[in-house]
């Protein structure tokens, strides 16, 4: 495959660094992907040439810095396929999108003894806030079972929507166990039954081509550092009949339209959502990460990718000893494993004198561990610049680690 891993690596200076006096592989991508020059310099010319407050001033810098704002909306929106820029709101992340969702959506749709679907593979990003709802209101929360394979049971699914159903949330992409969950056919069968739908793409933003017409969905959140961009800030898509029908969740600066010391009217749409000073500097490196992703391909990332998963998963399955969690069809980003007996947090602290980073324990997902009677996994999680080269470092090191531990 015609894909220029060599000069994409040299786009990330951290992959050059070495870990304990061993050469960086750095598999730990779905806890959060390596910044590119390109991002890190947009970040440094907004200190350098244009900081200042956006949306407040009207002088030059201000007016710069609100024009950079607000193109990455616009790009954010072109990316997601969004109908209007106005339906992509800034947070902090995916944890603060479905915190918003729940809290506002909830205070405005959501009543005492109405049923809100998660499934048994959430982040506890897509739990805790529902959890959150059902003390404040009295919710039930309905759970799609995970299947020994690690895919849904969507017949499950179908039965557990009822007239008393008010939203499905669901992850796009598994961060435990990699299954690409049909999110599509999911928001479908929810909008059967006029129920929208809420999907944590936290995990496959960076790696699916991801269309909000498309898939008809109602909210999609993610992150910005887990797609090449910085921490601290990420967006809540919402269509637009949602949005309007939700009250603000913060109060402040920006989502207010007027003031007195008696009450406050709101600001439109996206500013409604939008309290306080943005992260804009933030927002501006997401700007620069869709366009470091587009400059090389969404379609030739994913082929690549694909191409990448495929060998990890194959040369990982020979491996002595080790049992792989994921298997569905459909599946794809990441491989979760154990090793014989060894606790998965031995085999991370070994893989990383090696140089190797992987992330290991429950991925903040706990009941998934109890669903399947473990402690935890070991996960290596890929990125557009990962090489079957590292995945042979990492197969080697295994074999050493099973040594180690006889
Ligand atoms: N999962 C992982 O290593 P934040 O922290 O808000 O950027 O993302 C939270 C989140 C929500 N949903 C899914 C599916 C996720 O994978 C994550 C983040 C990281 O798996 C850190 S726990």
């Amino acid at each position: 495959m015609n894909y220029p891993v060599d000069s994409i690596r040299e786009d990330f200076p951290i992959l050059k660094r070495m870990v304990n006096n061993k050469p960086l592989v750095y598999f730990d991508n779905g806890a959060t992907s390596q910044t590119p020059i390109p991002v890190i310099e947009a970040m440094n010319r907004v200190y350098y040439e244009f900081n200042s407050n956006i949306h407040r001033g009207v002088h030059t810098l201000s007016n710069l810095g609100t024009e950079a704002f607000e193109g990455v909306r616009r790009k954010v929106a072109a990316f997601i396929n969004a109908r209007h820029s106005h339906e992509v709101i800034f947070t902090k992340g995916t944890t603060e999108s479905i915190n918003l969702v729940a809290y506002s959506y909830g205070e405005a749709c959501i009543l005492e003894g109405d049923e809100v679907i998660i499934s048994g593979m959430e982040h506890h990003s897509n739990i805790v806030p529902w959890h959150l709802l059902q003390s404040r209101k009295g919710i039930t929360l309905k759970v799609i079972p995970v299947l020994e394979d690690g895919s849904l049971d969507m017949e499950a699914y179908k039965q557990l929507l009822s007239p008393r159903t008010k939203l499905v949330a669901v992850t796009h992409i598994s961060n435990v166990l990699g299954t690409i969950n049909p999110v599509k056919e999911i928001t479908a069968e929810a909008h059967k039954h006029g129920v929208p739908v809420l999907i944590d793409g936290a995990q496959a933003i960076h790696h699916e081509m991801v269309d909000v017409q498309e898939l008809d969905c109602d909210f999609y959140v993610f992150s910005s550092h887990k797609m090449y961009g910085p921490t601290g800030t990420g967006v809540l898509y919402g269509k637009e009949k949602w949005l309007d029908k939700m009250p603000p969740w913060q109060g402040g600066g920006e989502m207010i339209k007027t003031v007195t010391l008696e009450t406050s009217t709101f600001n439109e749409l996206p500013f409604k959502f939008e309290a306080g000073t943005p992260d804009y500097v933030g927002v501006i490196g997401l700007g620069a990460a869709i366009d470091y992703i587009e400059g090389i391909g969404r379609e030739v990332i994913r082929r690549y990718e694909g191409d990448l998963y495929a060998y990890a998963f194959d040369r990982l399955s020979a491996v002595e000893d080790i049992r792989i969690y994921g298997t569905a069809p459909v599946r794809g980003s990441l491989v979760s494993f154990l090793l014989g007996n060894i606790h998965p947090f031995d085999t991370g602290m070994l893989l990383d004198k090696m140089g190797i980073a992987v992330r290991t324990g429950h991925h903040c997902a706990q009941p998934l561990m109890d669903r399947f009677a473990i402690p935890g996994t070991v996960r290596a999680s890929f990125a557009l610049y990962n090489t079957r080269e590292e995945v042979d470092i990492l197969v080697a090191a295994l074999a050493k680690v099973r040594q180690l531990f006889g």
